[in-house]
C-alpha cells in the first residue's frame, strides 16, 4: 500500500513536471555562482554563461564574489539565507576546502566547484565534491608548443633564450599548468638553468607584472625571452615587464591560457605586442553547464559527475575569431 501511495504521488509529480515543460518548479530554484576574482574577464564570462543557464531555465542566479576566505565563508551563509539550494564555486584559496564542505552542509546547500579544485588537509583533492576543472597539463603543453612553434618560425636558438614562470604554486592546476609548459620545453632544448621562477602573489597582471620585472632585472645579459602562467594576465604581466624594461616585441613571446577579454584586447592592438597567443578554454562550459548541472542535481536530483576536464584551443592574433566562434563564443 506504502509503494503504491509512493507511485501515485511520483506518477502525479511526473505528470505536473510534463505539463509544465520543465521538471520541478524552476522558479523556485535558486543556485548560487561564487568567484575569487569577479573583475577578471573569465570570471565575467563564466558569469555571463550562467546567467544564460537561469534565463533558458527559469531559475535564479545570485552571483556574489569573494576574494579571500573571509568573505566566502559569509557569502555561503548569505547563500543559505536567501534560500539558495545549491552553488558553484571558484575557491579564492583551495585549502579551505573542509571548511567550504562543512559551511555548505551548515547552510543545507549543495556544493560544486569550478576552475580551482578544493583540498583536504593532507592536500589532496576532495573527490566527493563535484568538479569542473581544465585538463591542465595538456593546456599548459599546447602553451609550450605554441611557444617552442613560434620560437622556431623566429629563428631562435633555445640556448640563448630565459624562459619566466609565471607561478602560483599553492594552486595546483597553476602547477600543472606551467609543468606542463615547462615539459615541452625541456623536450625542445631548454636547460632547467634558463627556466626562472617569478612568484606571482595573486594571479592577476599586476602581481605578474610585479613578479615578471624581478626576473627580467636579474638577468639583463639575456635578450630574448619566452614567458608562461597559468592564464592570460600571468602571461600578459609578463610582457608588461619586457616592455618596461626596454625589451623589443620581437624579442618577446608570451602565450597565455583563457581567451577572454584580457587576451582578444590584446590581440586587436594595431601593432602586435610580445602576448603571442592564448589557449582559449571554454567560459560557455564552465559557467552554463555548471550551472545546468547543479539545477538538475537540485530540480531533478541528478547528481552531476565528480570529475569534468575541459580542454582547450589555441589562438593566435589571426584567427582568435575563428577558433571562439568554433567554441560557440562569438
Ligand atoms: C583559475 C585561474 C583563472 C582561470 C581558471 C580556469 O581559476 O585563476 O584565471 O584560468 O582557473
Amino acid at each position: 500500500m506504502r509503494f503504491l501511495r509512493k507511485a501515485l504521488v511520483a506518477s502525479a509529480f511526473a505528470v505536473t513536471a510534463i505539463v509544465m515543460g520543465t521538471s520541478a518548479y524552476a522558479e523556485d530554484v535558486k543556485i548560487g555562482f561564487v568567484v575569487k576574482q569577479p573583475e577578471e574577464p573569465w570570471f565575467q564570462d563564466e558569469w555571463k554563461f550562467a546567467d544564460q543557464a537561469a534565463k533558458e531555465k527559469g531559475f535564479t542566479l545570485v552571483k556574489i564574489g569573494a576574494e579571500d576566505g573571509e568573505k566566502l565563508m559569509s557569502a555561503i551563509d548569505n547563500l543559505g539565507a536567501q534560500g539558495v539550494q545549491g552553488f558553484v564555486v571558484c575557491t579564492p584559496d583551495v585549502k579551505l576546502g573542509p571548511g567550504i564542505v562543512a559551511k555548505a552542509a551548515a547552510n543545507n546547500l549543495k556544493l560544486m566547484t569550478v576552475d580551482d579544485r578544493l583540498v583536504g588537509a593532507d592536500g589532496k583533492p576532495l573527490e566527493d565534491v563535484p568538479h569542473m576543472g581544465i585538463s591542465a597539463t595538456k593546456i599548459g603543453e599546447a602553451v609550450g608548443q605554441a611557444i617552442v612553434d613560434e620560437m622556431k618560425a623566429r629563428g631562435w636558438n633555445a640556448d640563448e633564450v630565459g624562459a619566466i614562470r609565471v607561478s602560483y604554486d599553492q594552486l595546483p592546476t597553476a602547477v600543472d599548468r606551467v609543468e606542463g609548459a615547462i615539459s615541452v620545453l625541456k623536450n625542445n632544448g631548454f636547460k632547467t638553468s634558463s627556466i626562472f621562477d617569478a612568484p606571482q602573489a595573486k594571479t592577476d597582471t599586476e602581481a605578474a607584472l610585479n613578479a615578471a620585472t624581478v626576473v627580467l632585472n636579474a638577468h639583463p645579459d639575456i635578450k630574448k625571452w619566452v614567458a608562461f602562467g597559468l592564464n592570460d594576465e600571468a602571461a600578459l604581466g609578463a610582457v608588461r615587464a619586457s616592455e618596461s624594461v626596454g625589451i623589443p616585441a620581437a624579442n618577446m613571446i608570451g602565450v597565455g591560457i583563457g581567451g577572454a577579454d584580457s587576451a582578444i584586447n590584446e590581440f586587436k592592438k594595431p601593432q602586435p605586442t610580445g602576448f603571442v597567443g592564448s589557449v582559449i578554454i571554454s567560459p560557455k562550459r564552465h559557467g552554463y553547464e555548471t550551472s545546468l548541472n547543479m539545477y538538475s542535481w537540485v530540480a531533478d536530483d541528478k547528481e552531476p559527475e565528480k570529475l569534468i576536464l575541459t580542454s582547450g584551443s589555441l589562438a593566435k592574433r589571426d584567427d582568435y575569431q575563428k577558433v571562439r566562434k568554433d567554441l560557440g563564443l562569438e
